[in-house]
Protein backbone atom coordinates (compact mmCIF):
# COMPACT_ATOMS: atom_id res chain seq x y z
CA UNK A 1 0.00 0.00 0.00
CA UNK A 2 0.73 3.78 -0.79
CA UNK A 3 0.07 5.17 2.42
CA UNK A 4 0.68 8.99 3.07
CA UNK A 5 0.83 10.07 6.88
CA UNK A 6 0.09 13.71 7.42
CA UNK A 7 1.67 14.72 10.98
CA UNK A 8 3.87 11.97 11.17
CA UNK A 9 7.17 13.78 12.49
CA UNK A 10 4.43 14.17 15.93
CA UNK A 11 4.21 12.34 18.72
CA UNK A 12 1.60 9.63 17.28
CA UNK A 13 2.00 10.00 14.02
CA UNK A 14 5.74 9.05 14.39
CA UNK A 15 5.12 6.33 17.17
CA UNK A 16 2.45 4.88 13.56
CA UNK A 17 4.88 5.33 11.26
CA UNK A 18 7.26 3.31 13.74
CA UNK A 19 4.91 0.45 13.76
CA UNK A 20 3.85 0.69 10.28
CA UNK A 21 7.04 0.17 8.99
CA UNK A 22 7.51 -3.03 11.45
CA UNK A 23 4.45 -4.52 10.79
CA UNK A 24 3.78 -3.69 6.68
CA UNK A 25 7.24 -3.66 5.53
CA UNK A 26 6.37 -3.77 1.59
CA UNK A 27 4.09 -0.15 1.89
CA UNK A 28 5.63 2.70 0.32
CA UNK A 29 5.00 5.38 3.61
CA UNK A 30 4.91 9.24 2.75
CA UNK A 31 5.01 11.92 5.62
CA UNK A 32 2.98 15.47 4.93
CA UNK A 33 4.80 16.93 8.28
CA UNK A 34 5.53 20.86 8.00
CA UNK A 35 7.69 20.29 11.32
CA UNK A 36 5.66 22.95 13.56
CA UNK A 37 7.35 22.77 17.05
CA UNK A 38 5.72 20.12 17.60
CA UNK A 39 7.39 18.11 15.07
CA UNK A 40 10.88 16.91 14.96
CA UNK A 41 12.72 14.66 11.88
CA UNK A 42 14.89 13.11 14.79
CA UNK A 43 11.43 11.39 15.72
CA UNK A 44 11.63 9.78 12.44
CA UNK A 45 15.29 8.73 12.62
CA UNK A 46 15.07 5.46 13.48
CA UNK A 47 12.92 4.78 10.41
CA UNK A 48 14.29 6.95 8.03
CA UNK A 49 15.58 4.56 5.29
CA UNK A 50 11.76 3.43 4.89
CA UNK A 51 9.88 6.51 5.12
CA UNK A 52 9.83 10.09 2.75
CA UNK A 53 9.32 12.78 4.39
CA UNK A 54 8.22 15.88 2.87
CA UNK A 55 7.91 19.41 4.63
CA UNK A 56 5.04 21.16 4.24
CA UNK A 57 1.80 22.64 5.11
CA UNK A 58 -1.61 20.54 5.16
CA UNK A 59 -3.17 23.59 3.87
CA UNK A 60 -0.86 23.58 0.85
CA UNK A 61 -3.74 22.47 -1.97
CA UNK A 62 -1.28 21.82 -4.63
CA UNK A 63 1.31 19.69 -2.18
CA UNK A 64 -1.68 17.75 -1.22
CA UNK A 65 -3.53 17.34 -4.02
CA UNK A 66 0.44 15.89 -5.51
CA UNK A 67 0.91 13.62 -2.42
CA UNK A 68 -2.81 12.24 -2.41
CA UNK A 69 -2.85 11.41 -5.83
CA UNK A 70 0.15 9.32 -5.62
CA UNK A 71 -1.52 7.44 -2.21
CA UNK A 72 -4.06 4.48 -1.86
CA UNK A 73 -4.53 5.54 1.68
CA UNK A 74 -4.33 8.77 4.15
CA UNK A 75 -4.03 8.80 7.74
CA UNK A 76 -4.27 12.05 8.81
CA UNK A 77 -2.39 13.04 11.90
CA UNK A 78 -1.44 16.89 11.56
CA UNK A 79 -2.91 18.98 13.82
CA UNK A 80 -2.51 21.55 16.54
CA UNK A 81 -2.75 19.68 19.48
CA UNK A 82 -2.40 21.25 22.87
CA UNK A 83 -5.05 22.81 24.35
CA UNK A 84 -3.21 25.67 26.62
CA UNK A 85 -1.87 26.98 23.21
CA UNK A 86 -5.28 27.13 21.31
CA UNK A 87 -6.67 29.45 24.39
CA UNK A 88 -2.96 31.47 24.05
CA UNK A 89 -3.45 31.92 20.17
CA UNK A 90 -6.55 30.45 18.16
CA UNK A 91 -5.36 31.18 15.04
CA UNK A 92 -2.80 28.32 13.99
CA UNK A 93 -5.93 26.13 15.11
CA UNK A 94 -8.20 27.01 12.37
CA UNK A 95 -5.77 26.72 9.70
CA UNK A 96 -4.43 23.47 10.48
CA UNK A 97 -7.12 22.07 12.25
CA UNK A 98 -10.14 23.32 10.19
CA UNK A 99 -8.08 24.80 6.49
CA UNK A 100 -5.82 21.39 6.46
CA UNK A 101 -8.74 19.02 7.10
CA UNK A 102 -10.96 20.47 4.47
CA UNK A 103 -7.91 20.54 2.17
CA UNK A 104 -7.11 17.06 2.82
CA UNK A 105 -10.90 15.91 1.94
CA UNK A 106 -11.14 17.78 -1.41
CA UNK A 107 -7.86 16.20 -2.59
CA UNK A 108 -9.70 12.50 -1.34
CA UNK A 109 -12.81 13.23 -3.02
CA UNK A 110 -10.93 14.21 -6.20
CA UNK A 111 -8.22 11.33 -6.44
CA UNK A 112 -11.26 8.97 -4.80
CA UNK A 113 -8.08 8.00 -1.78
CA UNK A 114 -9.42 6.29 1.42
CA UNK A 115 -9.13 8.37 4.40
CA UNK A 116 -8.82 7.92 8.25
CA UNK A 117 -9.23 11.10 10.45
CA UNK A 118 -7.74 11.17 13.31
CA UNK A 119 -9.46 13.08 16.14
CA UNK A 120 -10.29 13.47 19.99
CA UNK A 121 -12.42 12.63 22.40
CA UNK A 122 -12.52 16.09 23.55
CA UNK A 123 -15.34 16.93 21.08
CA UNK A 124 -18.15 15.56 23.40
CA UNK A 125 -16.97 18.51 26.29
CA UNK A 126 -16.65 16.46 29.52
CA UNK A 127 -18.45 14.40 32.03
CA UNK A 128 -19.27 15.27 35.63
CA UNK A 129 -16.96 14.19 37.58
CA UNK A 130 -17.71 10.89 40.03
CA UNK A 131 -20.51 10.02 37.18
CA UNK A 132 -19.98 6.86 35.87
CA UNK A 133 -20.97 8.16 32.32
CA UNK A 134 -18.63 7.41 29.58
CA UNK A 135 -18.82 8.98 26.03
CA UNK A 136 -19.97 7.04 22.65
CA UNK A 137 -20.69 7.15 18.95
CA UNK A 138 -23.95 8.92 19.88
CA UNK A 139 -23.11 11.49 22.46
CA UNK A 140 -23.31 15.02 21.07
CA UNK A 141 -20.69 17.35 19.96
CA UNK A 142 -20.64 19.77 22.95
CA UNK A 143 -16.53 21.25 22.37
CA UNK A 144 -15.14 23.32 25.20
CA UNK A 145 -11.97 24.94 23.96
CA UNK A 146 -10.57 26.78 20.80
CA UNK A 147 -8.88 23.20 19.71
CA UNK A 148 -11.41 20.97 20.80
CA UNK A 149 -13.59 23.20 18.51
CA UNK A 150 -11.72 23.31 15.40
CA UNK A 151 -11.30 19.56 16.14
CA UNK A 152 -15.02 19.11 15.99
CA UNK A 153 -15.39 21.23 13.36
CA UNK A 154 -12.73 19.33 11.07
CA UNK A 155 -14.72 15.97 12.33
CA UNK A 156 -18.20 17.36 11.21
CA UNK A 157 -16.34 18.43 7.71
CA UNK A 158 -15.50 14.81 7.24
CA UNK A 159 -19.08 13.07 7.71
CA UNK A 160 -20.19 15.85 5.25
CA UNK A 161 -17.93 15.04 2.73
CA UNK A 162 -18.51 11.33 3.29
CA UNK A 163 -22.65 11.77 2.74
CA UNK A 164 -22.58 14.68 0.35
CA UNK A 165 -19.38 12.90 -2.00
CA UNK A 166 -19.11 9.93 -0.77
CA UNK A 167 -16.06 10.26 0.44
CA UNK A 168 -14.38 7.10 2.20
CA UNK A 169 -13.42 8.13 5.48
CA UNK A 170 -13.46 6.80 8.56
CA UNK A 171 -12.87 8.98 11.98
CA UNK A 172 -11.65 7.69 15.36
CA UNK A 173 -11.94 9.86 18.88
CA UNK A 174 -9.42 9.05 21.32
CA UNK A 175 -8.54 9.43 24.50
CA UNK A 176 -4.97 10.72 26.65
CA UNK A 177 -2.23 9.40 25.30
CA UNK A 178 0.81 8.76 26.60
CA UNK A 179 4.28 7.18 25.38
CA UNK A 180 7.76 8.14 23.59
CA UNK A 181 8.33 10.84 21.42
CA UNK A 182 5.43 12.73 23.40
CA UNK A 183 5.70 16.78 23.33
CA UNK A 184 7.18 18.08 26.88
CA UNK A 185 4.55 20.52 26.70
CA UNK A 186 2.04 17.82 27.61
CA UNK A 187 1.04 16.57 31.49
CA UNK A 188 3.28 13.45 31.56
CA UNK A 189 6.43 14.04 29.77
CA UNK A 190 6.45 18.05 31.31
CA UNK A 191 6.22 16.14 34.69
CA UNK A 192 8.81 13.83 34.02
CA UNK A 193 11.13 16.15 32.39
CA UNK A 194 10.49 18.68 35.26
CA UNK A 195 11.79 16.51 37.83
CA UNK A 196 14.66 15.04 35.30
CA UNK A 197 15.86 19.00 35.32
CA UNK A 198 15.29 19.99 38.74
CA UNK A 199 11.80 21.65 38.70
CA UNK A 200 8.95 21.05 40.61
CA UNK A 201 5.95 19.32 38.93
CA UNK A 202 3.03 21.97 38.35
CA UNK A 203 -0.56 20.68 38.76
CA UNK A 204 -3.72 22.99 37.24
CA UNK A 205 -6.30 23.71 40.11
CA UNK A 206 -6.88 20.90 42.50
CA UNK A 207 -5.80 18.30 40.10
CA UNK A 208 -8.97 16.67 40.31
CA UNK A 209 -9.78 16.59 36.88
CA UNK A 210 -9.70 13.12 35.09
CA UNK A 211 -8.12 11.75 32.11
CA UNK A 212 -8.55 8.64 30.43
CA UNK A 213 -5.21 7.41 29.52
CA UNK A 214 -4.00 5.05 26.86
CA UNK A 215 -0.27 3.95 25.30
CA UNK A 216 -0.10 5.73 22.46
CA UNK A 217 0.62 2.16 20.46
CA UNK A 218 -2.52 1.27 21.84
CA UNK A 219 -4.06 4.27 19.76
CA UNK A 220 -2.07 3.21 16.83
CA UNK A 221 -3.19 -0.45 17.32
CA UNK A 222 -6.72 0.84 16.86
CA UNK A 223 -5.97 3.02 13.99
CA UNK A 224 -4.39 0.16 12.20
CA UNK A 225 -7.49 -1.84 12.40
CA UNK A 226 -10.01 0.77 11.01
CA UNK A 227 -7.97 1.27 8.37
CA UNK A 228 -7.78 -2.51 7.49
CA UNK A 229 -11.64 -2.95 8.20
CA UNK A 230 -13.27 -0.12 9.33
CA UNK A 231 -16.93 0.75 7.66
CA UNK A 232 -16.45 4.21 5.35
CA UNK A 233 -18.46 6.72 7.29
CA UNK A 234 -18.16 5.48 10.84
CA UNK A 235 -16.90 6.85 14.03
CA UNK A 236 -14.62 4.06 16.28
CA UNK A 237 -14.14 5.69 20.13
CA UNK A 238 -10.80 4.13 20.80
CA UNK A 239 -10.07 3.92 24.83
CA UNK A 240 -8.25 1.54 27.23
CA UNK A 241 -10.48 1.94 30.25
CA UNK A 242 -7.40 4.06 32.17
CA UNK A 243 -9.30 6.97 33.76
CA UNK A 244 -7.55 8.45 36.81
CA UNK A 245 -7.23 11.90 37.93
CA UNK A 246 -4.34 14.06 37.37
CA UNK A 247 -3.19 14.08 41.24
CA UNK A 248 -3.02 10.40 41.18
CA UNK A 249 -1.09 10.46 37.69
CA UNK A 250 1.23 13.34 39.10
CA UNK A 251 1.66 10.97 42.22
CA UNK A 252 2.56 8.10 40.32
CA UNK A 253 5.21 9.74 38.73
CA UNK A 254 6.78 11.28 41.65
CA UNK A 255 6.65 7.63 43.17
CA UNK A 256 8.36 5.92 40.71
CA UNK A 257 11.13 8.99 40.48
CA UNK A 258 11.57 8.37 43.93
CA UNK A 259 10.49 11.69 44.52
CA UNK A 260 8.51 12.73 48.09
CA UNK A 261 4.35 12.85 46.95
CA UNK A 262 4.13 16.32 47.68
CA UNK A 263 7.20 17.79 45.82
CA UNK A 264 4.75 19.07 43.33
CA UNK A 265 3.26 23.32 43.11
CA UNK A 266 0.01 23.88 42.39
CA UNK A 267 -0.44 26.77 39.74
CA UNK A 268 -3.19 28.40 37.99
CA UNK A 269 -5.96 26.10 36.75
CA UNK A 270 -6.70 25.78 32.71
CA UNK A 271 -9.49 28.45 31.41
CA UNK A 272 -12.68 26.17 30.79
CA UNK A 273 -11.15 23.34 31.78
CA UNK A 274 -12.78 20.06 31.11
CA UNK A 275 -13.57 18.10 34.23
CA UNK A 276 -13.72 14.45 33.11
CA UNK A 277 -12.97 12.36 29.91
CA UNK A 278 -14.18 8.36 29.41
CA UNK A 279 -14.51 6.51 26.72
CA UNK A 280 -16.79 3.81 25.67
CA UNK A 281 -14.96 1.29 23.33
CA UNK A 282 -16.90 -1.56 22.76
CA UNK A 283 -18.05 -1.56 19.11
CA UNK A 284 -14.33 -1.44 18.22
CA UNK A 285 -13.79 -4.39 20.40
CA UNK A 286 -16.89 -6.18 19.30
CA UNK A 287 -16.95 -5.79 15.50
CA UNK A 288 -12.86 -5.39 14.71
CA UNK A 289 -12.10 -7.45 17.90
CA UNK A 290 -9.18 -4.65 18.91
CA UNK A 291 -7.99 -5.19 22.46
CA UNK A 292 -5.40 -3.04 23.60
CA UNK A 293 -2.37 -4.38 24.88
CA UNK A 294 -0.57 -1.75 27.70
CA UNK A 295 -3.39 -2.10 29.75
CA UNK A 296 -0.72 -1.89 33.05
CA UNK A 297 -0.39 1.94 33.44
CA UNK A 298 2.07 1.83 35.72
CA UNK A 299 4.48 -0.36 33.73
CA UNK A 300 4.00 1.83 30.76
CA UNK A 301 4.53 4.73 32.84
CA UNK A 302 7.66 3.34 34.25
CA UNK A 303 8.74 2.64 30.58
CA UNK A 304 7.75 6.30 29.33
CA UNK A 305 10.24 7.85 32.16
CA UNK A 306 13.07 5.57 31.34
CA UNK A 307 12.33 6.65 27.48
CA UNK A 308 12.92 10.46 28.70
CA UNK A 309 15.71 9.29 30.98
CA UNK A 310 17.26 7.79 28.08
CA UNK A 311 16.43 10.39 25.32
CA UNK A 312 17.09 13.73 26.77
CA UNK A 313 19.09 14.49 23.63
CA UNK A 314 15.54 14.58 21.79
CA UNK A 315 13.65 16.92 24.05
CA UNK A 316 16.50 18.41 25.96
CA UNK A 317 16.55 21.52 23.60
CA UNK A 318 12.72 22.16 23.54
CA UNK A 319 12.56 22.07 27.52
CA UNK A 320 13.44 25.71 28.71
CA UNK A 321 11.17 27.42 25.59
CA UNK A 322 8.07 25.61 27.20
CA UNK A 323 8.72 26.38 30.34
CA UNK A 324 9.76 29.80 30.08
CA UNK A 325 6.14 29.87 28.03
CA UNK A 326 3.71 28.35 30.90
CA UNK A 327 5.79 30.40 33.37
CA UNK A 328 4.80 33.41 30.98
CA UNK A 329 1.07 32.29 31.94
CA UNK A 330 1.32 31.48 35.97
CA UNK A 331 1.65 27.67 34.81
P1 LIG B 1 1.63 16.54 17.99
O1 LIG B 1 1.37 17.97 18.31
O2 LIG B 1 2.66 15.81 18.76
O3 LIG B 1 1.98 16.38 16.44
C1 LIG B 1 1.30 17.07 15.44
C2 LIG B 1 2.12 16.99 14.17
O4 LIG B 1 1.42 17.70 13.14
C3 LIG B 1 3.51 17.62 14.29
O5 LIG B 1 4.48 16.79 13.72
C4 LIG B 1 3.38 18.93 13.51
O6 LIG B 1 4.60 19.37 12.94
C5 LIG B 1 2.36 18.54 12.47
N1 LIG B 1 1.66 19.72 11.93
C6 LIG B 1 1.12 20.75 12.63
N2 LIG B 1 0.61 21.66 11.79
C7 LIG B 1 0.81 21.19 10.53
C8 LIG B 1 0.49 21.68 9.24
N3 LIG B 1 -0.12 22.86 9.05
N4 LIG B 1 0.84 20.93 8.18
C9 LIG B 1 1.46 19.75 8.33
N5 LIG B 1 1.80 19.25 9.54
C10 LIG B 1 1.47 19.96 10.62
O7 LIG B 1 0.21 15.83 18.13
P2 LIG B 1 -0.20 14.35 18.53
O8 LIG B 1 -0.41 14.29 19.99
O9 LIG B 1 0.71 13.39 17.86
O10 LIG B 1 -1.65 14.26 17.85
C11 LIG B 1 -1.83 13.74 16.55
C12 LIG B 1 -3.30 13.69 16.22
O11 LIG B 1 -3.98 12.88 17.19
C13 LIG B 1 -3.99 15.05 16.27
O12 LIG B 1 -4.92 15.11 15.21
C14 LIG B 1 -4.70 15.08 17.61
O13 LIG B 1 -5.84 15.90 17.58
C15 LIG B 1 -5.06 13.61 17.76
N6 LIG B 1 -5.22 13.13 19.14
C16 LIG B 1 -4.23 13.30 20.06
C17 LIG B 1 -4.37 12.79 21.35
C18 LIG B 1 -3.28 12.93 22.39
O14 LIG B 1 -3.50 12.55 23.54
N7 LIG B 1 -2.11 13.43 22.07
C19 LIG B 1 -5.54 12.13 21.69
C20 LIG B 1 -6.55 11.97 20.72
C21 LIG B 1 -6.36 12.48 19.45
O1 LIG C 1 1.43 21.11 33.46
C1 LIG C 1 0.30 20.64 33.37
N1 LIG C 1 -0.41 20.42 34.51
C2 LIG C 1 -1.67 19.89 34.52
O2 LIG C 1 -2.25 19.71 35.60
C3 LIG C 1 -0.31 20.30 32.10
C4 LIG C 1 0.43 20.54 30.83
C5 LIG C 1 -1.58 19.76 32.12
N2 LIG C 1 -2.25 19.57 33.28
C6 LIG C 1 -3.58 18.94 33.25
C7 LIG C 1 -4.56 19.46 32.25
C8 LIG C 1 -5.37 18.24 31.88
O3 LIG C 1 -6.41 18.04 32.82
O4 LIG C 1 -3.34 17.56 32.87
C9 LIG C 1 -4.38 17.09 32.00
C10 LIG C 1 -3.77 16.65 30.67
O5 LIG C 1 -3.32 17.83 30.03
P1 LIG C 1 -2.72 17.82 28.53
O6 LIG C 1 -1.56 16.90 28.47
O7 LIG C 1 -2.54 19.23 28.10
O8 LIG C 1 -3.89 17.07 27.74
P2 LIG C 1 -5.43 17.42 27.43
O9 LIG C 1 -5.71 18.85 27.57
O10 LIG C 1 -6.26 16.46 28.24
O11 LIG C 1 -5.48 17.03 25.87
C11 LIG C 1 -4.77 15.88 25.35
O12 LIG C 1 -5.63 14.80 25.11
C12 LIG C 1 -6.54 14.93 24.06
C13 LIG C 1 -4.02 16.25 24.07
O13 LIG C 1 -3.15 17.34 24.31
C14 LIG C 1 -4.98 16.54 22.97
O14 LIG C 1 -4.29 16.81 21.76
C15 LIG C 1 -5.86 15.34 22.78
O15 LIG C 1 -6.83 15.62 21.81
Amino acid sequence: MRLLVTGGAGFIGANFVHSRVRTAPQDRVTVLDALTYAGSREALAPVEDAVRLIEGDVADADLVDKLVAEADAVVHFAAETHVDNALADPEPFLHTNVVGTFTVLEAVRRHRVRLHHVSTDEVYGDLELGSTQRFTESTPYNPSSPYSSTKAAADLLVRAWVRSYGVRATISNCSNNYGPYQHVEKFIPRQITNVLTGRRPKLYGSGANVRDWIHVDDHNSAVERILADGQPGRTYLIGADGERDNLTVLRTILRLMDRDPDDFDHVTDRAGHDLRYAIDSTPLRQELGWTPRHTDFEAGLRATIQWYRDNESWWGPMKDTVEAKYAERGQ
